[in-house]
């Protein structure tokens, strides 16, 4: 049972019928995907110097933008925004062409920080289309990761909010039909959508591999497992993070008799403890650790001492940097090597 240090006392040590505990659900927090974009920004700070423009969020958690912003970067909605020649990292969430296109005109220097996994939807998306099959996206409209995905085949992408989007789908051969979803959905709901998408059009062809992420998975399965053990379940994420909202939905429909996310510790409220034995705790992809040991530290002060960690995978992916920092980083290394200045 880990001790945590410095327990304080904004919440208060409130008595309970049993003994209090918290479930503290791995894997959670930080994805290969996420890892990645945030060193990359960093990385790209370090070799550029401030300021690094970001197209959108890196990531969807407030408190990583913050820091970044901190650090020199600068967030912007548009490429428009960017001066002219400066370097820009597109999001973790991914770009559609368009965008990259805007960016060259521009005479932009990007660095595509498009998580792997998120590029492997595009190239499935751009596969499907130039083989004429028209693509049902499943997956939050407005979303970045949509709007990049679908931007890889715009005329041939259908998106498909969920279930109830179902039944007003128009094809126009129903033959010649896949699916692809966003990586960050509810597993359980997107196979329900699947189900009523392949009532309607029996010939659906699934995609080549699974669409939602292992991260995404995972988390899930985690936090399924101990859900009907708790009382109540806090997820650190930011409201706009789909896989974090999607972990509150999930421990609500697997037992859990109470679920909140909060951004940060600060959030959790006195009364959602009133009568609680066992508190869950897991985090979004996108959410640092120091985030998870605040809520970790203020639900100690508040008698939640014993801390039982439920792991339900090992997770050891990484993925290497967006190869133009690759490139830049080697050839400052090469600039050192030979006496040149670098920074
Ligand atoms: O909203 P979301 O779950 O897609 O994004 P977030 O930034 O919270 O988590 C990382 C997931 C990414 C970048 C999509 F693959
Ligand atoms: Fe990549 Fe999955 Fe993380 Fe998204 S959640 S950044 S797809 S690993």
């Amino acid at each position: 049972m880990p001790r945590i240090p410095g327990a304080r006392n904004r919440l208060q040590n409130t008595p309970v019928n049993g003994s209090k505990k918290v479930l503290l659900a791995a894997p959670r927090g930080y994805c290969a995907g996420v890892d990645r974009a945030v060193i990359a920004v960093e990385k790209a700070l370090n070799l550029y110097g401030a300021p690094v423009y970001v197209r959108k969020q890196i990531v969807h958690n407030v408190h990583v933008v913050a820091e970044l912003e901190e650090q020199g970067a600068i967030f912007v909605e548009e490429v428009d925004e960017v001066p002219e020649g400066s370097h820009i990292v597109f999001s973790a969430h991914g770009v559609s062409p368009a965008v990259v296109n805007a960016a060259a005109d521009r005479g932009l220097q990007a660095i595509d920080a498009t998580c792997p996994l998120v590029t492997k939807v595009h190239r499935e998306a751009v596969r499907f289309d130039r083989d004429d099959f028209e693509i049902l996206l499943i997956g939050h409209a407005g979303h970045e990761e949509v709007e990049g995905t679908a931007g890889h085949a715009l005329e041939a992408t259908t998106i498909v909010n969920g279930p109830e989007d179902v039944p007003h789908v128009v094809v126009k051969n129903p033959n010649k039909v896949v699916w692809l979803s966003q990586t960050t959905l509810s597993v359980d709901e997107t196979m329900e959508t699947v189900r009523l998408l392949r009532e309607r059009f029996p010939n659906l062809q699934d995609p080549p591999s699974d669409d939602i992420c292992y991260a995404t998975q995972n988390r899930q399965v985690a936090i399924k497992k101990i859900a009907n053990d708790s009382d109540l379940v806090i997820v650190v994420g930011s409201a706009n993070s789909s896989n974090s909202v999607r972990l509150v939905e999930v421990a609500l429909e697997y037992g859990a008799r109470a679920a909140y996310r909060v951004d940060y510790s600060t959030e959790i409220r006195q009364e959602w403890l009133d009568g609680v034995e066992t508190v869950g705790v897991t985090s979004g992809a996108s959410v640092p650790e120091v985030l998870v040991d605040e809520v970790l530290r203020d639900l100690a002060g508040a008698g939640y001492l014993d801390v039982q960690e439920v792991k339900t995978a090992e997770e050891d992916l990484m993925f290497s940097l967006p190869k133009e920092l690759r490139k830049d980083l080697a050839g400052n290394r090469d600039a050192r090597a030979l006496g040149g200045r670098t920074r």
